[in-house]
């Protein structure tokens, strides 16, 4: 006789559904609940034979589970997820986990984590990255929690994750809201990918190539140290062809990029914390300009610049953006890595970065051969203040930096936006920039507002103040 199910899914949406799919292809035995009860029996129903368990009340479904139960909701982020939270609580015991697998922000979590620990209830705050495909055979989790949790969650989560080399993508990332928040910080930095992708096509479309061309670009990429599902799914949408007209489908499709917010939750974040996510930024505030097309087609009329054309050696181009792009990345990845690392100090998380990178290799949006390499840095050199000084890093600026810098030239010059590219390299050259200009910032300071400034050829902590100039107006 069965103890009851080994895990409950509520929220049958399609991210559910494939989650509770995934589950029960594993082995384990899933109880499903649904606000709307018909689409539970239809789901039941679509799938006879396997180990699901329908339930129309709340209160059957928690009778149904094994202890301590797990419960997994997968209801819209927001109050949603308190609704169903509040609906649980009177129906739960001491032990009993509840996951929240939606894209909650990670404050939510913390607060849920708050108001159920009292209670006695466990609250694990699960990132899930792979979308729909990804839930169904096998996603990138990260969940965060109580620690204690982690070994009762392990056989689902490891059953159910992708593997890469024979690895779960998935891993107890932290107490709290750390699982969500390392989930955010995913997707920032998949904006940021994305966003040097669409750069990058931009600038072989300048140089006169057709989709077809760029397809192979991207291919060819994707078998190299580019290689990732972002470049590979590129590749892919380059070479479709529209049903109806036989164009490429990219050519027909609207340049008005959406976003769920969770890109601007990182900014805000980084923000908050004095973190330079500038790639990121950049990729966050592009989708925001080019959601402006009204005003882009007016400006397009009235602003003036040069030909967005590049007559340049197409080859030459294909190489120097390869490595533009892969430098960008690079940059953009240092930066969402000091912002975890800020934010793990801050908060007492102690975030294993390298092992989080390893975790992203499989299942996830931004999977990509490159991770390896960052997680090989991190463990090599725990106390690495900014990935792109690890070794293999270093190398690999140092070589592509003369290219990238070409890239912004010439698209500076032909007045094609890269600003994800650019603010790359901006970041790059400042960091490498022994002496800023900010002696001159600090003169600014101290003349208007007595601010103060510590002086190169005094020890540092001293503080000094000129009598500068009256200004008459
Ligand atoms: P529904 O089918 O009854 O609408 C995605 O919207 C999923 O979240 C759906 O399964 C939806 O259930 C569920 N959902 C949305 N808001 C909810 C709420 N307040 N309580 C329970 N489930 C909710």
């Amino acid at each position: 006789m069965s103890q009851g199910s080994d895990i409950g899914l509520i929220g049958l949406a399609v991210m559910g559904q494939n989650l509770v799919l995934n589950i029960e292809s594993r082995g384990f035995a899933v109880s499903v609940y649904n606000r709307t009860s018909a689409t539970t029996d239809e789901f039941v129903a679509r799938h006879p034979g396997k180990r699901l368990t329908g339930c129309h009340a709340l209160p059957d479904f928690v009778a149904s589970l094994a202890r301590p139960r797990k419960l997994m909701i997968m209801v819209k982020a927001g109050a949603a997820v308190d609704a169903v939270i509040e609906q649980l609580i009177p129906l739960l015991e001491a032990d009993d986990i509840i996951i929240d697998g939606g894209n909650s922000l990670y404050t939510d979590t913390e607060r849920r984590d708050a108001w159920l620990t009292p209670l006695g209830l466990r609250f694990v705050g699960a990132g899930v990255s792979g979308g729909e495909e990804g839930a169904r055979k096998g996603p990138a989790i990260m969940p965060g929690g109580p620690a204690s949790t982690w070994g009762v969650m392990q056989p689902i989560f490891e059953a159910i994750a992708a593997r890469v080399d024979g690895q779960p993508c998935v891993m107890h990332i932290g107490p709290g809201g750390a699982g969500h928040y390392v989930k955010m910080i995913h997707n920032g930095i998949e904006y940021g990918d994305m966003q040097l992708i669409c750069e990058a096509y931009s600038l072989l479309q300048a140089a006169g190539m057709d989709t077809d061309d760029m397809a192979a670009v991207f291919e060819q990429w994707n078998e190299g140290e580019l290689q990732s599902y972002l470049i590979q799914i590129t590749a892919k949408a380059l070479a479709q062809r529209d049903a109806e007209t036989g164009q490429p489908v990219v050519d027909l499709i609207l340049d008005k990029a959406g976003q769920k917010g969770t890109g601007q939750w990182t900014q805000l974040n980084a923000a908050e914390n004095a973190v330079v996510i500038s790639t990121i930024n950049a990729a966050v505030e592009a989708r925001v300009l080019s959601s402006q097309k009204a005003q882009r087609v007016l400006a397009s009329r009235q602003l003036q610049g040069p030909p967005a054309r590049l007559a340049v050696d197409r080859a030459t181009l294909v190489a120097q953006v390869h490595d533009a792009l892969y430098a960008s990345k690079i940059v953009s990845y240092a930066q969402g890595l000091d912002l975890m690392r800020t934010m793990s100090d801050k908060k007492q998380w102690a975030l294993d970065l390298g092992s989080i990178a390893s975790i992203w290799r499989g299942g996830c949006i931004i999977r990509a051969r490159f991770l390896n390499r960052i997680t090989e840095a991190c463990q090599a050199d725990p106390t690495l203040g900014n990935l792109m000084l690890a070794p293999f890093f270093q190398q690999v600026l140092n070589r592509g930096q003369m290219a990238w810098r070409q890239v912004v030239a010439q698209a500076v010059g032909a007045g094609i936006p890269v600003p994800a590219f650019s603010a790359s390299l901006a970041y790059y050259d400042s960091l490498r920039t022994e002496r800023l200009s900010a002696n001159l910032l600090q003169a600014q300071r101290d003349f208007f507002g007595a601010h103060t400034y510590e002086r190169i050829d005094r020890p540092a902590g001293q503080w000094f103040h000129t009598d500068w100039p009256e200004v008459i107006d």
